[in-house]
């Protein structure tokens, strides 16, 4: 499987989606395609991005490239009865249109195996919260770029708050302008800094 790991981290999309292709032909295990390789090759680009080798382009097409090669994947992990990691909806924040930062952050937790119900942008805490009744998800990620709109999150934390869910949904909190302290003042569980971050918290939660 190093060769498909290589064609991820390479971001070389149609390459994965062939050898995708030609791993489940040959009869390999969805789920180890996905766990040996694939996972892996996403885990290995989190951290390139982490330690500063990898830039913003590199994680992109990497993303993009995971992303291609999932669908093709999706449907056999879903017929062999492969659960997801756990489930998160995300979103960014009422406002707000920025969502490079969320899509990164989606696609990494789709990487580590997470079903990702992705809101979109400009989302206000009153969808957050139906979409939460709605999915039951393990949690909830907010983005925002805006030093306005990341106020938003307060909104939706409390409206989370009132609506009952914090006790089964946890709350992470990302983008350029949120910190640590601002998180901890809003009443977010984690503030994520980068989509590894966010990735391997979730991966705590669910295990
Ligand atoms: Co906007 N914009 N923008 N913009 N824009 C910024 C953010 C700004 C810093 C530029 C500047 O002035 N230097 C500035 C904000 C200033 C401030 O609030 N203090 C700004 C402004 C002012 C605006 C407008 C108001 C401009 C105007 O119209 N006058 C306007 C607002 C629109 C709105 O949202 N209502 C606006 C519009 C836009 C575009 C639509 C043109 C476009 C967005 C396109 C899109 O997203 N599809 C855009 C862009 C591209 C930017 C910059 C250039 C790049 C943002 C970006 O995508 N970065 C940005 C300046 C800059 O950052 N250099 C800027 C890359 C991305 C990967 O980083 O999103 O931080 P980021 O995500 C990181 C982490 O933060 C983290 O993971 C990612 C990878 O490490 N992360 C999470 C993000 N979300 C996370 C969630 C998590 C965990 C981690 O858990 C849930």
């Amino acid at each position: 499987m190093e060769e498909l790991k290589e064609r991820i981290r390479t971001g070389n999309a149609r390459e994965v989606v062939s050898l995708v292709g030609r791993y489940l032909d040959e009869g390999r295990e969805p789920e180890a395609i996905l766990k040996q390789a694939m996972i892996p090759a996403m885990d290995e680009v989190g951290d390139l991005f982490q330690r500063g080798e990898f830039f913003l382009p590199e994680m992109l097409i990497a993303a993009r490239a995971m992303k291609e090669g999932l669908a093709v994947l999706r449907p056999r992990l879903v017929e062999a009865g492969v659960e997801p990691a756990g489930r998160v909806v995300l979103g960014t924040v009422q406002g707000d249109l920025h969502d490079i930062g969320k899509n990164l952050v989606g696609m990494a937790l789709e990487g580590a195996g997470f079903e990702v119900i992705d809101l979109g942008i400009d989302i206000p805490a009153e969808r957050f919260v139906e979409a939460i009744r709605t999915h039951r998800p393990l949690a909830v990620g907010l983005s925002a770029l805006l030093t306005t709109t990341m106020l938003q999150m307060k909104t939706t934390v409390e409206a989370l708050d009132r609506a009952g869910l914090r006790g089964t949904t946890r709350v992470l909190v990302g983008g350029a302008p949120v910190t640590q302290a601002f998180a901890q003042e809003i009443g977010a569980d984690f503030y994520g800094p980068d989509p590894t971050a966010g990735k391997q918290y979730l991966q705590g939660l669910a295990s």
